[in-house]
């Protein structure tokens, strides 16, 4: 397998390690192949806000995979999830399945592609969408207005459609209006940037975006992959109080089986085969073995209380590192929203993709690996987010800060 890994981030190359093989893992916590135990904050890089193995998604996955694991037919689980994300994301009319948030994302621009009959799309410097070949877009140099590709195999011609904006900038992107007014069919966004680590939208932003879209006659659609049921039942459509035309979600309404999904206004959906022509569709879509996990996992959400026991466990985590880092007056930016933060080893205000990247690497990979030895699993890149769970306690905690210390020292 290239680099030992199915999927690069998890190679250890971002902070020239070796990957860490996982045994087993229960709640908050990970086993190696070594027999290494480790405090996990990768959590599969968000889906297990639950925790590791939870015992009400374990049995509903056991009692699915006894009545047959996929049927290539529709199945009762499929509408159960789906009524479920509904009720949460009011926007949401009708929803369609897939394997993968890459496949939602996809799935969402060729229907707002086709739905707007225009065939530019603007996406932000550092927000990552998957690995569609024309989301696979890094900034053009200087101008960022055409992208260039950022992955060999991708021809040029794949990605001259795609326009580039700085996130947090509403400038940028009524530049690329003024130079494409009618040409653009969507915006696509991660409400919460989390793919160049944690970057929270300026107060404003995402309403500006809204409007703007709205007065262009485009589409906005909110990449929620990461964001939806992270920051809330209603995502960060809901905390921002934002309203996009598409969503695309995927991770967490999967319970840690694979699930992504896209939805939107009727009008817009009602384009999807086999209803309407937008040709789209999924081996494995909706399956009753990921659908099971996926309706334990928001089921257990909605249970009082949930959020925010979760926001305050990990703020507890976030100020106690924030004394560590004053205390040792290292220069450092930490952005949280909700259960999830990233600690950006600069001295600049991280509220872009050109920010971000002022990061100290070097630094942050120490810190990894320090923190690795003592048992504590954080991202292996600076550019992902820290993500807490339910299965995280106040020892858990406790635990990681005297770990953050000691690391945090030896690299000073
Ligand atoms: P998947 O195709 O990996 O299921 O989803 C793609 C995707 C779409 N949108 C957002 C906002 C995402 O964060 C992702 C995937 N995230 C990465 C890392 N943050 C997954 C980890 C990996 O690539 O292994």
């Amino acid at each position: 397998m290239p680099g030992g890994v199915n999927s690069p981030v998890r190679s250890f190359r971002a902070v020239e390690g070796t990957p860490v093989f996982i045994k087993k893992a229960k709640g908050a916590w990970a086993w190696d192949e070594d027999g290494n135990k480790y405090i996990d904050y990768v959590a599969s890089w968000g889906p297990l806000i639950l925790g590791h193995a939870h015992p009400e998604v374990v049995r509903a996955i056991k009692k699915a995979a006894e009545k047959g694991t996929s049927y290539g037919a529709p199945c009762e689980k499929e509408v159960d999830l789906a009524n479920l994300i509904l009720k949460s994301f009011l926007s949401i009319d009708m929803i369609r399945m897939t394997s993968s948030g890459t496949e939602a994302t996809m799935s969402a621009v060729r229907l707002a592609r086709a739905y707007t009959k225009r065939d530019f799309i603007v996406k932000f410097e550092g927000c990552y969408h998957g690995h569609a070949d024309y989301l696979l877009v890094k900034a053009g140099s200087g101008a960022t207005t055409f992208g260039t590709p950022s992955s060999p195999g991708v021809p040029r011609e794949f990605t001259e459609r795609t326009l580039l904006a700085k996130y947090n900038n509403i400038q940028s992107v009524e530049n690329l209006f003024a130079k494409h007014r009618n040409e653009i069919a969507c915006v696509l966004i991660e409400p919460v940037a989390a793919n160049m680590g944690v970057v929270p939208p300026k107060k404003g932003f995402l309403q500006d975006l809204r409007k703007i879209t709205e007065d262009a006659g485009m589409l906005l659609i909110f990449d929620e992959v990461i964001t939806g049921f992270r920051l809330g039942l209603g995502g960060a459509q809901k905390t921002y109080g934002v309203t996009p035309d598409i969503t695309c979600l995927g991770k967490i309404i999967g319970g840690g089986l694979p699930v992504g999904a896209y939805g939107g206004k009727k009008e817009i959906m009602s384009l999807v085969a086999p209803i309407g022509p937008v040709y789209q569709a999924g081996t494995l879509s909706g399956n009753p073995l990921a659908m099971s996990a996926g309706v334990a996992t928001l089921t257990k959400l909605r249970e009082k209380g949930i959020y925010k026991r979760l926001n305050e466990l990990t703020q507890f985590l976030v100020e106690g590192l924030r004394e560590i880092l004053e205390k040792l007056h290292i220069e450092a930016q930490l952005n949280s929203v909700g259960s999830m933060f990233t600690l950006f080893f600069t001295d600049c205000e991280v509220v872009d993709y050109e920010s971000a990247l002022t990061s100290n690497t070097k630094m942050y990979s120490g810190f990894f690996k320090n923190l690795l030895s003592a048992g504590i699993m954080f991202p292996p890149s600076q550019f992902e987010a820290v993500f807490a769970s339910l299965a995280h306690t106040e020892k858990e905690i406790d635990m990681t800060l005297k770990a953050a210390y000691n690391a945090l020292k030896k690299i000073k």
